[in-house]
Order: C-alpha cells, then sequence, then structure tokens
C-alpha cells in the first residue's frame, strides 16, 4: 500500500525583507552591516531542527501575492528573476531561481475546488514571485533545494470579513491536508506573515540601526505576547478563535488568512510550540514559531 503523505513541521515564518538584507546572501544586491539579530539567530535555530527531518516540500501561503477572486497556486516548474521589494527597493533586490512541485499544487487545487472553494493555477512563466514567498523561503531553506508550492492569499478579510477569511482558511487548510496525505510526500508548511503591523513610515539611516528599532506601541506588543502564550501552551484553537479581534486590533498581517490556513491544515496542535525568537522590524511584531510533528509523535 502507498505511504500516507504528511505534514511534518509548521511554522511561522515572517517575511520583513531586512531579515534577507541583514544575512548578506550573495543573491541580494544590497549589502548591510547586519541587524534583527534575534529574529535571524530564531530562523537559524528552526534551520537546525529542519536539518534532523526529512522532507519534500515546502507549502507556503504568502499575504504579498494578493489575489482578488480565490486562492491562486503557481502552475509552472520554475521561476527564474529578480524580485524588486516595491517598498524597500534599497534593501530587497534579491535574484532568485526557484523550482515548484506543481503536482502537489494541482492536487490542492482541485480539493479547494471540491469544497467550493475558488482556486486556481497559474501559468504564467513571466510571474515575478512575490518577496514574502521569497524571503520565507530563504530564511528557511538558504540551499534552496526543495521544491516549494506557492499559494496566494485571497483577500476575503477585506471584501468580505475577517470571519469569511476564517472559514475560507479552514477549509483551504483542510483541502492542503488530503492532498498531502494522498500524495505520500512529507511537507513543511509556512505561514509567511508577521504579527501586529503598525509600522514607522520613515526610516532610520542605516536601515540596519538598531538603536531606532521597537515596537509601534505598548498596545499592539500586548496583543503579540497573548498569541504567544496561547501558541506556547498549545492552545491553536483558541489562538484561532481570538483572531479577527487581534488582527483587527494590530491590523495584523494575519488578515491575509496564512496562520489560519496552517493551523487549520495540522488539525490546531494541542502540543506547545517552540517561539525561537519575537523581535520587531520598523516598528511591527514578528515571531518565528515551530510547530513539530515529528517530535511530538503526531
Ligand atoms: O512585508 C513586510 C512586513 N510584513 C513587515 C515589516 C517590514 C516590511 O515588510
Ligand atoms: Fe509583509
Amino acid at each position: 500500500m502507498a505511504k500516507r503523505g504528511q505534514i511534518v513541521l509548521g511554522a511561522l515564518a515572517p517575511h520583513p525583507p531586512h531579515l534577507v538584507y541583514g544575512e548578506n546572501p550573495p543573491q541580494n544586491e544590497p549589502k548591510s552591516e547586519g541587524g534583527w539579530e534575534v529574529l535571524r539567530w530564531g530562523y537559524e535555530k528552526l534551520r537546525n531542527n529542519l536539518q534532523k527531518i526529512n522532507y519534500d516540500a515546502i507549502i507556503i501561503l504568502s499575504p504579498h501575492w494578493r489575489t482578488n477572486i480565490g486562492t491562486h497556486f503557481v502552475g509552472v516548474k520554475q521561476l527564474k528573476s529578480l524580485s524588486v521589494d516595491p517598498i524597500f527597493p534599497n534593501i530587497f533586490r534579491f535574484h532568485y531561481d526557484v523550482k515548484f512541485d506543481t503536482d502537489l499544487a494541482e492536487s490542492i487545487c482541485e480539493r479547494a475546488n471540491q469544497k467550493k472553494l475558488v482556486g486556481k493555477m497559474m501559468r504564467n512563466k513571466d510571474y515575478r514571485l512575490d518577496y514574502g514567498t521569497i524571503t520565507s523561503c530563504h530564511m528557511v531553506n538558504p540551499k534552496w533545494d526543495k521544491p516549494i508550492v506557492s499559494i496566494s492569499s485571497f483577500g476575503a478579510a477585506q471584501y468580505y470579513n475577517l470571519e469569511v477569511m476564517q472559514t475560507y482558511m479552514m477549509k483551504l487548510g483542510e483541502a492542503t491536508r488530503e492532498a498531502i496525505e494522498v500524495s505520500g510526500k512529507r511537507c513543511v508548511l509556512l505561514a509567511s506573515n508577521s504579527l501586529s503591523h503598525r509600522h514607522f513610515t520613515v526610516e532610520p539611516h542605516p536601515p540596519e540601526d538598531m538603536s531606532q528599532e521597537h515596537i509601534t506601541h505598548h498596545g499592539q506588543y500586548l496583543w503579540d505576547m497573548k498569541m504567544l502564550e496561547l501558541m506556547r501552551k498549545g492552545k491553536a484553537r483558541e489562538m484561532i478563535d481570538i483572531l479577527p479581534d487581534f488582527t483587527e486590533q494590530t491590523i495584523a498581517e494575519t488578515d491575509g488568512g496564512g496562520l489560519t490556513w496552517m493551523m487549520s491544515a495540522m488539525g490546531y496542535p494541542t502540543y506547545p510550540a517552540e517561539v525561537h525568537g519575537y523581535g520587531t522590524v520598523i516598528g511591527t511584531g514578528n515571531a518565528i514559531v515551530e510547530w513539530n510533528n515529528v517530535q511530538n509523535k503526531i
């Protein structure tokens, strides 16, 4: 009998391009003097844990590939180009060359359609991959040696409301889990988003001047800590239940649905998540959090 696929690990993997800039990889044109170390060291811990796990593909949902009607999936085998961050071209001009697991993407898309969600394959060979997907994938796997499934963020929270977004993303999570199970593959899931998202409108010089970096206001910090506390206590379901209030109060990037999608796909883990790091980037709250199904024998 064919082996059942599984989600081996899920991670909250925020994508401020500043983290790539701070790392100085050869693919990124601008060079820095470092910065945002606590977050970058958090990613290092996640990478160390991932090295102990065999996996076939990374599946990622990014709020910076925003689609107006339903969910789109990259449906081409490879994309190679230059990605320039529209807000921070001074820190992110990244030369990428990425391979995609289109079989898995097709299967998630089909299952999403069967659940009456609007799913569509994106087959434009000249599509420019969004910087959220690139940043999270680079920080998790800088070798770029695994194929990815790139999922767009349906703007349901804006077009309808946060509750509609939650319902939609929960179903998309179920479709994702079912597709993984029949694929026989071992997959890593990434919710590519910051937490609280009020940010400064002026950038320090140099951008990595850490004397200028702090949370935009205390209320955001308290909300971020509440979310992390629930994750660390194994209360994923409760965390998702308060996500609409959190998102509204902190204009969080969770409005894109990535965290809801991932928690639903993983069946709302009841074991404690591991927080590898929390830090701010231009005033926004960001955490690297791991749910390790292998270690927790799920
Ligand atoms: O996309 C982002 C983000 N989410 C947070 C901080 C800074 C820049 O870009
Ligand atoms: Fe973002």
